[in-house]
């Protein structure tokens, strides 16, 4: 160790090992370096310290990479639903997200592999879904990370490419994500209740199905299957059948769409208020103002499942489609 170290040195010396964070050791470096005297006694300190300050730096650029990438797999929810789109490589998955949210590109540039995940919105009628792309599930390499962006999605969108071997790359996803713990709701009698699984409603967009001859191979697809699944044959190319897809994926969201009204006055049917499927007079009280949640006497109901402005209880169950007028 050098001598004529000042003591701010020696303070600061033993903070050094208190710091948590790279970023905070770098501070802490940096501030020690700046009260060495500069002499041929401390050359050999200064150079170590100059080491140190480096390797600390390019550890704490590979932290801020690494955050950049997970923040990229932790997509924040929007609108009614989050809808993860999965599958093996090349099934066409961006491009069904793309034509499903009417983000297609019109540049020629060839499709690419997608490596990250990448959020857009679904118009759905009067409600907007959130789509999220993501990278290829396959037997050589899944990114751990998409686990649990699949895990917090309200419904996976499982697409296979009619044209190579649908059935075994439905078989293969199903396993990729069952080692993931992720399986699809219908398949809940299968497994003890004990495991920590999480189930999700499940749909398999069958991709390419471009045409009559497409048609036929998704028949013989069909035949083939051991298992029934929710399956549409859709093709991201031509649009066919991505209306009924996007009805499909509203219908599994478990959501309920309910509209407000004050007495005397017509409803905005282009504002509905999304809920889950079983929620109540009470959670729609709450989500307006917490005053209305406080002071609801009552409400009125116009719907499927009531008389035209039947009076109704906090704990009545609120179907799709309701108009409710709240009385304080
Ligand atoms: N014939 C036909 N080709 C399609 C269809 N949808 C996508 N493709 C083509 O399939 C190829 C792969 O499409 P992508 O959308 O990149 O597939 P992906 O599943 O996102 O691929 P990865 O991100 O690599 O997993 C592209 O050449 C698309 O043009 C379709 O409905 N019919
Ligand atoms: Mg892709």
């Amino acid at each position: 160790m050098p001598t004529n170290l000042p003591p701010d040195y020696f303070n600061l010396e033993k903070q050094f090992r208190e710091p948590e964070t790279v970023e905070e050791k770098i501070d802490l470096l940096q501030e020690m370096y700046s009260v060495v005297p500069k002499h041929k006694g401390t050359d050999h300190l200064r150079a170590d310290m100059r080491r140190r300050l480096a390797k600390l730096n390019q550890e704490a650029q590979s932290h801020k990479a690494a955050a950049k990438h997970a923040s990229t797999f932790r997509i924040p929810k929007a609108g009614a639903g989050q809808v993860a789109i999965v599958g093996p490589p090349g099934t066409g998955k961006s491009t069904l997200m793309a034509a499903l949210s009417g983000e297609a590109s019109d540049d020629d540039s060839p499709p690419r592999s997608t490596f990250e995940p990448a959020p857009a919105m679904m118009p759905f009628e009067n409600i907007q879904v959130q789509l999220v792309d993501t990278p290829p599930l396959s037997q050589e390499y899944v990114e751990p990370r998409l686990k649990d962006l699949i895990r917090r999605a309200n419904l996976v969108l499982l697409v296979v490419d009619l044209q190579q071997d649908p059935i075994e790359q439905l078989k293969d996803s199903i396993r990729l994500l069952d080692d993931f713990h992720i399986a699809p709701r219908q398949r809940r009698d299968r497994y003890p209740e004990d495991q920590a699984l999480t189930f999700l409603p499940f749909l398999i967009s069958v991709n390419k199905c471009d045409d009559a001859q497409g048609e036929e191979l998704y028949t013989i697809f069909c035949e083939l299957l051991d298992e029934k699944w929710p399956c549409l044959p859709v093709s991201a190319q031509t649009g066919h059948n991505l209306e009924r897809l996007k009805q499909e994926i509203v219908a599994n969201l478990d959501i309920i769409r309910v509209y407000t009204k004050v007495p005397g006055k017509e409803a905005d049917h282009n504002a509905p208020f999304v809920f889950k499927t079983g929620s109540t007079l009470e959670d729609l009280a709450g989500r307006i103002h917490k005053d209305f949640l406080e002071k609801m006497k009552f409400a009125r109901v116009w719907g499927k499942a009531v008389h035209d402005g039947q009076m109704v209880q906090r704990n009545y169950v609120l179907q799709d489609g309701d108009v409710v007028e709240i009385h304080i």
